[in-house]
C-alpha cells in the first residue's frame, strides 16, 4: 500500500505535476551585478526568537520584534530587544564556524544583515538577489518584506526583487540562515563532513532587461555507437528567455573565433538550437582545454560564456571522450581549505585544490559529496580537468519520503542548471553509498531519470557501496542500481574497513553489467609525521602500504576498468573522527595533510598515474 502511494507521487513528479522552482538565472559571472559580499551584521539566535513569538508561532511580517525588521527604537521609551550593530560583523561569503571561536560547533540560526544602496539603470528592468549557496536553509527579507525561502546548502538560488521595493539608498537586507540537521533533509542527520553554516558563497544583486536570457545550453550533441565527432560536429541546445516575448524576437548565437553566427526568430520563451560547427573547431580535452567565447543576444539582453566542445559516451565497456578511450586518473575532493579549517569559496581556493590534484597527476576530480563552488568547475574547464559532480544524497537519507525526493530533485536541478555548459563536467552523480532496498532503488532511479531529462549530453552515475562482510576473492558489483547508471562506480576500502591491505592480493572485481567500471573511492587514514612499521594504523607507512597493494590489484582489474578517484585529496574536518591521538576531529585519509604536505602514499599514486599517462601517450 505504502509502496503504491510512493509510486503515484513518483509518477506525479515525473510527469511534472509537482514542479521544483524553475527560475534560476545562470552564467552570473557575465551578468551586470552588484556584489553584496563583504561585512554583514549578525545576530546569533539559537532559540529563533526573531522568527517565532513566545507561543512559537511565526511572527507577522510587520511585527517590530521580528529580526527582519530594523530593531531601531522609535523613541527612547520604545522597547527593542534586538538590533544590528557594528560590534557584531561577519564576512560574506564564508562559513561562520571558522570566523569566531564560539561558532566552531554552532548548528542553528544566525541572522545576517546588510544595508546597501542601488541606483537602478532602467525602471523597466528586473532585479534579482542571487546567492551562490547558503547552508542549509535561507529565509530572505528586503526592507521588511519576505522574498522567499530556500533549502539546500550547496546550490545557487535567486529571488526577484520587486522594483518598487528596491530603494536608491538604505536597503535593509536580512537573511536568516539555519544549518540545523534534520532527518528529512538532503543530506540527512549523518555525514562524514563538517556542517559548515552560513552564507558560504557570493551574493549578488543582478539587473537584467525585462525580457532576458535566463539560461542557455550550447553543447555538442550526444554521440551514439562509439562515434568519433564529425569534422563539423553538431551543437544541440536551447536558449531560455525569462518569459514569452510580447512580439517576435530575434535570438542570435555567435562564436566570433569561428566566424559563426546563427539567428532564430521566435515568439516562444524556449528556443531549440541545432547547428553545425565549422570544420576548424578544436575540441576540448584535458590535453588541450580549448574554450570559445559564445555570445548570445535576445532583444536588449546580451550575455556571453566560455564554452568547450567535447563529447562523452559510455560505449560498451569503454568511456569515450571525443570518441577515444578515456582512463580517469582521479581524486576525490572536499570543498574545504584545511589550512584555514573552512569552506572553499575563492578563486585561490580553487587554484589550490585543483593545483594539488594536478601535482598528483590527475586528469579528473570527483567533487564530493555536493556541488562545489562554480569557481571550481570554471577553473576545471580552463585547466582541462574532468569533473564528477554530485548531490548530497548521502548514506541513509529518507528514501521512502516523496518530499525528500522532491528536495533531492530540486538540488539536482540547481546543480545541473548552474553548470550544464561546463565542458569539464562529464558525470552527474545522484548520490553516494546508499543502502540497497527496493525503495531506495526507485528513489535513485527517479533521480537518474530526472538528470537525463535535464541533460542528455552527459553521463549519470552514483557511488555504490560494497558489503565488506560478504567479501570474497571474487567480488561482484551487482547493486540493482547498476542497470540504470551509465558508469558502474563503487567505493572500496579493502585493507582499511575490510581486513588488511594484503587482502588485495587475492581479490578480484567485476560487474555483471556490460558497462565501464570505476572505483569512486579507496583510501586509508594516516597522521602526517607519524612514522612506524606498515602494520601500525594511522602511520604514513600503513597508508603507503595500502596504496601499494591497491595499485597492484588495479593491474588485475577487468577490461572495463576506466579509472579511479581515491579518497581523498586532503585531510578534512569530520565530527565523526575522534581518535584523540591521530584524528582529533579530522578524517585523515588525505594524500595531503591539513597543512598541504604530501604524505608517503601520495607518491605511490603519483607514480601510478605517471605510468598510466605514459601508457596513454603510447
Ligand atoms: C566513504 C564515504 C566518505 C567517507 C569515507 C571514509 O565511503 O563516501 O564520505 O569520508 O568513506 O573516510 O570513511
Amino acid at each position: 500500500m505504502k509502496r503504491s502511494i510512493f509510486t503515484l507521487v513518483l509518477l506525479l513528479l515525473l510527469t511534472g505535476s509537482i514542479k521544483a522552482q524553475d527560475n534560476l538565472i545562470t552564467n552570473i559571472k557575465h551578468r551586470k551585478t552588484l556584489s553584496l559580499n563583504g561585512k554583514w551584521h549578525y545576530i546569533v539566535d539559537p532559540y529563533e526568537t526573531g522568527f517565532y513569538d513566545y507561543r512559537y508561532k511565526e511572527l507577522k511580517e510587520d511585527n517590530g520584534d521580528a529580526y527582519w525588521n530594523t530593531g531601531i527604537p522609535a523613541n527612547k521609551t520604545a522597547k527593542k530587544e534586538h538590533g544590528y550593530n557594528d560590534k557584531y560583523t561577519i564576512e560574506v561569503p564564508g562559513d561562520w564556524n571558522h570566523q569566531k571561536p564560539e561558532f566552531v560547533f554552532y548548528e542553528g540560526t544566525i541572522w545576517y544583515q546588510k544595508t546597501f544602496d542601488y541606483k537602478k539603470q532602467d525602471s523597466g528592468n528586473k532585479y534579482y538577489l542571487y546567492f551562490g549557496a547558503v547552508n542549509y536553509r535561507a529565509d530572505v527579507y528586503l526592507n521588511g518584506k519576505k522574498l522567499g525561502m530556500h533549502k539546500g546548502g550547496f546550490t545557487p538560488f535567486n529571488f526577484e526583487l520587486p522594483a518598487a521595493l528596491l530603494k536608491d539608498t538604505g536597503n535593509f537586507l536580512v537573511v536568516k540562515v539555519d544549518n540545523k540537521r534534520y532527518a528529512d533533509e538532503v543530506p540527512t542527520l549523518n555525514t562524514d563532513w563538517w556542517n559548515y553554516g552560513g552564507i558560504t558563497r557570493d551574493v549578488e544583486l543582478v539587473e537584467v532587461p525585462n525580457t532576458f536570457i535566463r539560461d542557455f545550453m550550447v553543447q555538442l550533441k550526444k554521440p551514439h555507437g562509439g562515434a568519433i565527432p564529425a569534422k563539423q560536429p553538431e551543437v544541440e541546445g536551447w536558449v531560455k528567455l525569462d518569459h514569452q516575448p510580447s512580439s517576435a524576437q530575434t535570438i542570435s548565437v555567435s562564436i566570433p573565433e569561428l566566424k559563426l553566427t546563427k539567428q532564430f526568430t521566435t515568439t516562444d520563451s524556449i528556443i531549440p538550437l541545432s547547428f553545425k560547427l565549422p570544420g576548424q573547431v578544436r575540441l576540448w580535452s584535458p590535453q588541450a582545454p580549448k574554450l570559445y567565447r559564445v555570445v548570445i543576444s535576445a532583444g536588449t539582453d546580451k550575455t556571453e560564456d566560455e564554452i568547450g566542445f567535447r563529447t562523452i559516451e559510455a560505449y560498451g565497456k569503454k568511456l569515450l571522450l571525443n570518441g577515444k578511450p578515456l582512463f580517469m586518473r582521479g581524486i576525490c575532493i572536499h570543498g574545504e581549505i584545511p589550512q584555514d579549517v573552512r569552506r572553499a569559496y575563492t578563486q585561490q581556493d580553487a587554484a589550490q585544490l585543483l593545483g594539488q590534484a594536478r601535482q598528483l597527476g590527475c586528469n579528473m576530480v570527483r567533487l564530493a559529496h555536493y556541488p562545489h563552488d562554480e569557481k571550481m568547475t570554471r577553473m576545471a574547464d580552463s585547466l582541462g580537468i574532468l569533473v564528477w559532480s554530485e548531490i548530497p544524497v548521502y548514506w541513509t537519507i529518507n528514501f521512502g519520503s516523496a518530499e525528500v525526493l522532491s528536495k533531492a530533485k530540486a538540488q539536482l536541478n540547481e546543480m545541473i542548471t548552474r553548470d550544464h555548459n561546463r565542458a569539464s563536467i562529464i558525470i552527474w552523480s545522484v548520490g553516494n553509498e546508499t543502502p540497497i532496498s527496493a525503495t531506495r532503488t526507485d528513489f535513485m532511479h527517479s533521480l537518474i531519470t530526472k538528470a537525463k531529462q535535464l541533460d542528455s549530453t552527459r553521463l549519470v552515475s552514483a557511488a555504490l557501496e560494497v558489503n565488506y562482510s560478504a567479501l570474497k576473492d571474487q567480488n561482484i558489483v551487482d547493486d540493482p542500481l547498476g542497470q540504470f547508471v551509465d558508469l558502474v562506480a563503487f567505493n572500496e576500502y579493502l585493507g582499511w574497513y575490510g581486513g588488511l591491505p594484503d587482502k588485495c592480493r587475492t581479490t578480484n572485481w567485476s560487474t555483471p553489467y556490460n558497462k565501464p567500471l570505476f572505483i569512486s573511492e579507496t583510501g586509508a587514514g594516516a597522521k602526517a609525521g607519524f612514522h612506524a612499521d606498515s602494520l601500525s594504523r594511522f602511520s604514513e607507512e600503513f597508508q603507503e602500504w595500502y596504496f601499494k597493494e591497491q595499485v597492484d590489484m588495479l593491474k588485475r582489474m577487468p577490461d572495463n576498468f576506466v579509472g579511479l578517484s581515491p579518497w581523498v585529496l586532503a585531510d578534512f574536518r569530520s565530527p565523526k573522527r575522534n581518535n584523540p591521538v591521530y584524528q582529533e576531529g579530522w578524517n585523515r585519509k588525505g594524500l595531503y595533510d591539513d597543512k598541504g604536505n604530501k604524505k608517503k602514499a601520495f607518491y605511490i599514486m603519483q607514480n601510478y598515474y605517471k605510468q598510466k599517462t605514459k601508457e596513454e601517450v603510447k
